[in-house]
């Protein structure tokens, strides 16, 4: 017993009588500790050892064949009323949902041990920090937490006698996807997890808290909690602006974050630093500008895709002290997935356990393979990663995955435009949540499956804090589209590291350097703004002019699809401001 916090003690002793554990062991924090967890977990195989001398202090994990990505389906808000949730969370009484969950929960730690993990949301101390207290049965959460947040018995002096931190109750039970539930009461800071063991599900520092529960606590203490990358560009001149960004799970946020500039802005002295790459905490500070923070310690990372080519930072990032689920297991203790490289191994493991012939076309890893990887690991990580004041904004984008409709890059005409930007965002939806892959769906600022309350009220809490007083020097908001595509499907923009080409013209216009063409949606960049020098062979000055092209008609379409969207979740409290939006994009394609 690391505390004397009553508020602490009366809950895990509640927690221990329903789960009933063989025996409760206090996570400190210590790497000998979580060295002595990984030695057990070696034993009954819930983790893999891999090669020290490639992946020096790095293990493998198998998720349960039925529990490998995010259950939207089964994640529950479970406010007082049921109208506060919203059309977008499933929602049940809470106490009806409490007497349901204590059922199954009753004994599920039997011949197992709870591990009672603290943990910070954010630097200890800092004015955003949050702390939480993770009870689970899983050693692979345990490691994964002590990755993925600030676990230490700091956490505990930070609280004192307070009875102000998240509680997390996970336990594995059966496994049974009929019974898997991830529920969150907002009104008692509590999150509960079980029958999974996968990711988003059990690692409830992080949607579970950091964008759910966080949500809720943000608009009631006047702050944001977004689905958020944060990075950094450094200029020539050595000024740094920042940029957070959000796209739904799997579109690209952690490559952006660590972007690589392409030869020509290297050579010219630009650079790319990341502070997060999924979450960022966003408030007003002193000066009246937006501060944001990634309350994160690591990435949480798509393997599929990733490579030296797409993603060298990231790759650098995974070379020690990563967990990596779901991948493939190569015979000399190494991993692989798909997109790695053009060489699947021979003689490996598919991400089932199975031996894996590559040449009978099936996929090695799965779809939604991650790896776990501590932020101190990547290469191009801000220095201001660990300042507990944050960084201030220029600007905030919204995107997601859409082969039409939406250009390379528009901006907002001002910061309501831009609430109402992102409250449309649609995208394909992704292998990050069970469910049909590539169907377009509205995912409102990449948030839908992370809003905690009424997703009206959340737009109004946008909108709220686009007139607060305490700001007075707002970011300015974009959209952008990497994935826009010709009739034969084929990607129009490069991507990956060329993105630096529409970062730039952003940050150009946040600066006042660079005008813009006033289009029916926004402003838009002049064809001759965004720089090629360097991929005029790949991008043709008529494909550059096709990703900066609106058809009318498609858009009157979108504009018709987003009144059907605001119809079915505004409910009555859609913000006045985005209702306007919507009338004047469609006086502007009349
Ligand atoms: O599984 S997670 O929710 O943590 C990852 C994601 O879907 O973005
Ligand atoms: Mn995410």
């Amino acid at each position: 017993m690391y505390t004397n916090n009553q508020a602490v003690l009366t809950w895990i002793d509640k927690m221990a009588a329903l789960t009933k554990p063989d025996k409760i062991v206090w996570i400190n924090g210590s790497e000998e500790q979580l060295e002595e967890l990984r030695q057990e977990a070696y034993k009954t195989g819930e983790l893999i050892k891999l090669n020290g001398e490639e992946l020096p202090g790095c293990v493998y994990h198998r998720s349960a064949l039925n529990d490998v990505a995010r259950v939207e389906d089964r994640t529950f808000i479970c406010c007082e009323k049921k109208e506060d949730a919203g059309p977008t969370n499933n929602w049940m009484d809470p106490a009806q949902m409490h007497k349901m969950l204590d059922e199954i929960y009753d004994g599920s730690m039997k011949g197992r041990t709870m591990y009672v993990i603290p943990y910070s949301m954010s630097i200890v101390g800092s004015p955003f920090a949050k702390y939480g207290i993770e009870l689970t049965d899983s050693i692979y959460v345990v490691v994964s937490m002590a990755i993925m947040t600030r676990v230490g018995l700091d956490v505990y002096d930070a609280l004192g006698d307070s009875p102000d931190f998240i509680k997390g109750l996970h336990a594995k039970a059966d496994l049974d996807a009929e019974k898997r539930y991830i529920v969150h009461f907002p009104q008692e800071n509590t999150i509960m997890s079980v029958n999974s063991g996968y990711g988003g599900n059990v690692l409830l520092g992080k949607k579970c808290f950091a964008l759910r529960i966080a949500s809720c606590l943000g608009r009631d203490e006047g702050w944001m909690a977004e689905h958020m990358l944060i990075l950094g560009v450094e200029f020539p001149n050595g000024e740094i602006h920042y940029i957070s960004a959000a796209f739904p799970s799997a579109c690209g946020k952690t490559n952006l974050a660590m972007l690589i500039p392409p030869e020509g802005y290297q050579k010219a002295g630009y650079k790319v630093w990341t502070v997060g790459d999924d979450i960022a905490w966003i408030r007003p500070g002193p000066d009246g500008r937006l501060w944001a923070v990634n309350p994160e310690n690591g990435f949480f990372g798509v393997a599929p895709g990733t490579s030296m080519k797409s993603n060298p930072n990231a790759m650098l990032s995974t070379r020690k002290n990563t967990i990596f689920t779901n991948v493939v297991l190569k015979p000399d203790g190494t991993v692989w997935w798909e997109g790695m490289d053009k060489n699947p191994p021979k003689g490996a493991l598919n991400w089932k356990g199975e031996p894996w012939d590559p040449a009978d076309g099936s996929k090695g890893a799965h779809p939604n393979s991650r790896f776990t990887a501590p932020a101190r690991n990547c290469p191009c990580l801000s220095k201001e990663y660990d300042n507990p004041q944050g960084v201030p904004l220029d600007a905030m984008l919204f995107g997601g995955r859409r082969a039409k409709t939406a250009p390379l890059v528009y901006q907002s005409r001002d910061w309501n435009h831009g609430v109402f930007l992102g409250a449309t965002v649609a995208s394909e939806t992704t292998a990050a949540a069970t469910g049909a892959v590539g169907v377009v769906r509205r995912d409102p600022m990449s948030m839908r499956p992370f809003i905690g309350y009424h997703v009206a009220d959340y737009w109004q809490h946008w909108i709220d804090m686009g007139r607060d007083p305490r700001v007075t020097k707002l970011p300015k908001i974009f959209h952008v589209n990497w994935f826009r595509t010709d009739d034969e499907g084929h990607f129009l923009w490069p991507g990956f590291g060329d993105n630096m080409r529409v970062l730039e013209w952003i940050l150009k216009r946040c600066a006042g350097e660079v005008d813009a063409v006033e289009t029916p949606i926004g402003y838009m960049p002049r064809p001759e703004d965004i720089n090629l020098a360097g991929i005029e062979d790949e991008v043709s000055e008529d494909t550059l002019k096709e990703l900066l092209t609106i058809d009318k008609d498609v858009w009157k379409a979108e504009a018709a699809d987003i009144r059907t969207f605001f119809d079915q979740v505004g409910e009555g409290k859609l913000p006045k401001e985005l209702s306007d939006c919507l009338e004047t994009l469609e006086n502007n394609l009349k």
